[in-house]
């Protein structure tokens, strides 16, 4: 047998192959013929050295099999959440993938939050938002994997509930990976190493079936480019627990998922702090999210709109009529989306919302608005096909 048949790409747990340049796990032939278990696949290989990622090109199928797979192989399931993100990373459609095991919501990236927020009143916000869903949490409880704090609560769950295989699972970029590596101590393959010219030690790497089952001496890549983890991981930590990185699920209902691998980086919320601007809109203004989507304040007083998304995002008052204009031809000083994003994207659609006093309008995959000042109609434009969500103010009324 072929010496290098079985080896998997560390960063994202693909087979490394040399056939199909399409498929993931592609390596150039020369490449191939001198790897070791710390040779990363091109696209990983792209990703770490050069910033730059393809489009990820798994049906959405294949990633669910493959998180019930990893489910099935462990005893807790984690359910990342993003709380920026909410709409587009809390799916209870996908439950049935855990079986009948108990699974924990891990509201990640809690760093984030504005410096006047409090963690406990996201967790609180994100009690009552999942209220009635069954099979209910075993628990919530938030996290970050920038600050050891933020990782309290998860060590305490993790000792008290003596978990020991867990499997991580949630949409793309909510911090799987990242959680992996902070909580079992081992991390991915130093930068510098793989592609052919890293000196694996030979271990760890087995040839479990495809998108099944790996163990890897190595924590997966962590990147800010949605969909980086493409095959199920098991990595054992340094206190002997067993955790199973899965690949994050791209439902297809954000923008952040119809986009390319750039701008899906700019929009997610990985990194850099949210972004809040207050506008005080007239009747008939509105205010657009880079050329991706505008809220026009169709009441008949002046409104307040409390705008949140990621900092690459470009806030713009305008009237409605040139808030469309700017939707269908975005001038380049908007940056996103991309020349390429343009073409690709829906055509936007104007749908009505009726808003209280207080309660956000959320559009996954980009950000929300937070409305103050009285009740009102506001009109949203954005492509057509993504999800879109009246709720309860997440911050809360100030
Ligand atoms: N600020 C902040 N950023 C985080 C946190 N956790 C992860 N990130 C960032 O979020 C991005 C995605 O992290 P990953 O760990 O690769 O996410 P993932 O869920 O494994 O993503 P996929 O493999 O694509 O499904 C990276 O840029 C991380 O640095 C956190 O707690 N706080
Ligand atoms: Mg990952
Ligand atoms: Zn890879
Ligand atoms: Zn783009």
């Amino acid at each position: 047998m072929d010496k290098h048949a079985g080896l998997r790409c560390p960063g994202c747990g693909a087979q490394l192959h040399s056939d199909s340049s399409e498929e993931r796990g592609f390596v150039p032939a020369h490449v191939l013929g001198q790897s070791n278990s710390e040779t990363l696949c091109r696209r990983c290989f792209r990703i770490r050295h050069y910033g730059k990622a393809e489009p990820v090109r798994l049906t959405v199928q294949t990633v669910l099999d493959a998180v019930s797979k990893g489910a099935a192989s462990a005893r807790a399931v984690f359910f990342i959440v993003d709380p920026f993100d909410f709409e587009g990373t809390w799916h209870p459609e996908w439950l049935p993938l855990f079986g009948k095991r108990p699974y924990y919501i891990l509201i990640n990236k809690i760093d984030l939050l504005p410096s006047v927020s409090k963690s406990d009143e996201i967790a609180a916000w994100v009690r009552q938002r999942v209220k009635g869903t069954v099979p209910a949490p075993a628990g919530i409880i938030t996290c970050g994997t920038i600050r050891a704090r933020d990782l309290d609560a998860v060590k305490v769950l993790i000792r008290e509930e003596k978990l020991e295989r867990i499997a991580l699972v949630g949409a793309t970029n909510v911090g799987k990976s990242s959680l992996l590596q902070v909580l079992s101590g081992v991390t991915g393959t130093a930068p510098g190493q793989g592609y052919g010219y890293g000196h694996g030690k030979g271990a760890g790497h087995g040839q479990g079936a495809a998108g099944h089952g790996q163990n890897a001496s190595t924590a997966p890549l962590v990147s800010h480019f949605p969909g980086t983890t493409q095959y199920t991981v098991t990595v054992t930590g340094k206190d002997g627990i067993n955790w199973i990185d899965t690949p994050g699920i791209a439902p297809g209902d954000r923008l952040s998922d119809l986009v390319c691998p750039d701008c899906g980086a700019e929009l997610a919320f990985a990194g850099k702090k949210l972004q809040a601007r207050l506008y005080h809109l007239e009747p008939g203004q509105a205010v657009t999210f880079a050329g991706l989507a505008a809220f026009t304040n169709q009441a008949a007083e002046v409104r307040t709109l409390l705008c949140y998304a990621g900092r690459e995002v470009v806030f713009h008052r305008t009237s409605s009529d040139r808030a469309a204009t700017f939707l269908q031809n975005p001038p380049d000083w908007l940056a996103l989306p991309c020349a390429a994003c343009r073409t690709k994207l829906a055509a936007p659609i104007t749908q009505t919302y009726q808003i209280k006093d207080g309660e956000d309008l959320a559009v996954a995959g980009l950000g929300w608005v937070s409305l103050r000042g009285g009740d009102a109609s506001l009109a949203l434009t954005c492509p057509d096909g993504i999800l879109v969500r009246r709720r309860p103010g997440l911050f809360g009324r100030r």
